[in-house]
């Protein structure tokens, strides 16, 4: 098979990382983290955009993309300290979602078996269903929880007519049994979205909301503390989820369905390097970027370096820890990692 490459644009890899092809094993054989592409927005509700969104994160940065990135702060270079790859994008065609999903799911599963964390571009944030149920075909329906940074809760059940688009995907998860809703944790909601009616399933699963006003009158440090105790209780990974809505739209204006009075970048940045240093991170997904409502790229910048917290923290939960490895453990005979013939692909979302 000959890399697929992007589905927009050129084939760039995320600031120059080595590339690899999912079809050919020896290609990633080794790989501790596989950047993923999902350049898919046929599940948006409003502004559409974020198909260019990996394309977009991808090459957002004004230092030379030579796959090495330093951080000040940890004295780590997650580009370089761990082996990251990309794969360029998984073929998602905006007007098929019930095609593209279970393409993508595939994709991670093959990923996950394989030994690597997946780390996937969005894309709207539909993407989260395979790319959680991907992970969770591997490791076990209810052993991987879920971290969610969001405005939105994205648990709608019927939208637009449709089980699949980018308000529903946490409410697939648990009717999936890939996720359990005591495992469920989800931060920096606000606004005037979903209604009675869904909060009160979101609590009957047990899911537990961070509201931006809780965020706001407890602090970010104390309830980061509480889901991740949360997080690690009787799971044996965690599912990081951000959609970069999460953030007000003051710092990140380039998203479809943008609601004031969100976390501050800043704020952003440092919950990810924390969760991505503290806890067993087995896969993440960065979503809702959308070029076309940008400015000056301030949104992709952000994408770019939420991406790079997350490797610096795992780098040096590496670099500190003689357990840190997060997945190859937990395959126990389901995974291969040595290097055989990837999993076959998941069943279809
Ligand atoms: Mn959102």
């Amino acid at each position: 098979m000959v890399r697929y490459g992007a589905q927009y644009g050129p084939d760039v890899t995320f600031l120059g990382v080595d590339r690899c092809d999912l079809d050919d094993p020896a290609t990633w054989a080794g790989a501790d983290v596989v950047v993923l592409g999902a350049p898919f927005d046929g599940g948006t509700s409003h502004r559409p955009g974020t198909r260019f969104g990996p394309g977009a994160i991808r090459t957002a940065c004004y230092l030379p993309h030579d796959g090495s990135r330093p951080s000040l702060a940890l004295r780590v270079d997650g580009l370089r300290d761990l082996r990251v790859l990309d794969a360029g994008d998984v073929e998602m065609y905006s007007g098929d979602i019930e095609r593209a999903l279970p393409a993508l799911e595939a994709a991670v599963e093959k990923v996950v078996r394989g030994g690597a964390v997946p780390l996937v571009l969005g894309g709207d944030h539909s993407i989260a269903y395979p790319d959680a149920k991907g992970v969770a075909n591997v490791l076990g329906a209810g052993r991987v929880s879920m971290l969610h940074f969001d405005a939105h809760a994205d648990t709608g059940d019927i939208e637009f007519g449709s089980l699949w688009g980018h308000g529903q995907p946490m409410r697939r998860l648990l009717e999936s049994g890939a996720v359990r809703g005591d495992r469920f944790l989800q931060i920096g909601l606000r606004g005037y979205w979903p209604g009675p009616e869904t909060l009160d399933w979101m609590a009957a699963q047990g899911m537990r909301a961070y509201e931006m006003s809780e965020v706001v009158a407890r602090g970010l440090d104390a309830c980061l503390a509480e889901a991740s105790a949360l997080a690690t209780d009787d799971c044996d990974g965690v599912f990081l989820s951000v959609d970069i809505d999460v953030v007000d739209p003051g710092h990140a204006p380039g998203t479809g369905t943008p609601e004031p009075g969100g976390l501050s970048a800043r704020q952003l940045l440092d919950a990810v390097r924390r969760i991505c240093l503290e806890l067993p991170v087995v896969g993440i997904d960065v979503v809702e970027v959308s070029p076309p409502y940008d400015s000056a790229d301030v949104t992709a910048l952000l994408a770019s370096r939420v991406v790079l917290e997350a490797l610096s923290g795992m780098a040096l939960r590496r670099a500190d820890g003689p357990a840190w490895d997060p997945l190859r453990p937990l395959l126990d005979g389901r995974g291969e990692v040595s290097g055989g013939t990837p999993g076959a692909p998941g069943a279809p979302a």
